[in-house]
């Protein structure tokens, strides 16, 4: 799977490019992250890309040409990219969505910075809006690491061994409570069951783990699938 990442601070995405399991990810070649530096499709020589707002009000708004030419230079490389834009008011980002995303090919992930994005990239140039939760963040960069570590995760071979099936919200639950060495530390004590060797009675005390974990701490999910 390919990203391509439209951004003013290409250099942040070195947090996953360089360290992790998107590195170890990168260099089994499962996947590919391909920053591109909106300035350099600035029109003019101070590298400008965005302009005050029409109606007037605080903050900048970033341009349409630049954004447009650069997509439009990425679309040449792929030009099936799905063009996502990270925004408050996009759709959340769930497990599904993070699932249906990593199917395609390739996605580009534009990263919104000031007030964001003249209106008209959104009606024209936009495939899909997306949102991490209902808060401002000073950029879409963090979002766009968001969504490219969980999209990755669902990506075959990206975890090795240790597979995303039993993450929170795979199978519509929270995550099993998880216990390491030692047995006993200040006197708390891993559940039996985990020492016992008997993996049927695990399973079965995970999922029931997990069912409870839900229903204390996301009863919303419980709602949506009433039968789980
Ligand atoms: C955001 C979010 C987010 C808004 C102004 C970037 C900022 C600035 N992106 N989910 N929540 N973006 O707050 O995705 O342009």
């Amino acid at each position: 799977m390919r990203f391509d990442v439209i951004t003013l601070f290409p250099d942040m995405f070195f947090a996953i490019t360089d360290e992790g399991v998107i590195a170890r990810a990168i260099k089994k070649s499962l996947l590919s992250i391909h920053t591109w530096q909106l300035r350099d499709f600035s029109a003019n020589k101070h590298r400008n890309i965005d302009d005050k707002p029409y109606g007037g009000g605080a903050g900048m708004v970033m341009q349409v040409k630049p954004i447009r030419d650069c997509i439009a230079k990425i679309k040449q490389e792929t030009p099936q990219t799905k063009v996502i834009y990270l925004s408050p008011q996009g759709q959340k980002l769930t497990h599904q969505l993070a699932v249906k995303i990593s199917t395609f090919d390739s996605v580009t992930l534009l990263c919104g910075r000031y007030e964001g994005v003249d209106e008209r990239i959104i009606q024209q140039d936009v495939d899909m809006e997306i949102s991490i939760g209902d808060y401002v963040i000073s950029g879409g960069e963090l979002a766009a690491m968001v969504l490219i570590d969980s999209v990755s995760r669902q990506i075959p071979g990206v975890l090795g061994n240790q597979d995303s099936l039993n993450d929170s919200f795979a199978n519509e639950l929270l995550d099993y409570p998880h216990y390491t060495r030692p047995e006993i530390v200040d006197g708390q004590q891993v559940p039996e069951v985990l020492l016992s060797g008997h993996q049927a009675n695990i399973d079965a005390w995970r999922k029931d783990q997990a069912l409870k974990n839900t229903q204390i701490k996301r009863q919303d999910l419980i709602k949506k699938q009433p039968n789980i």
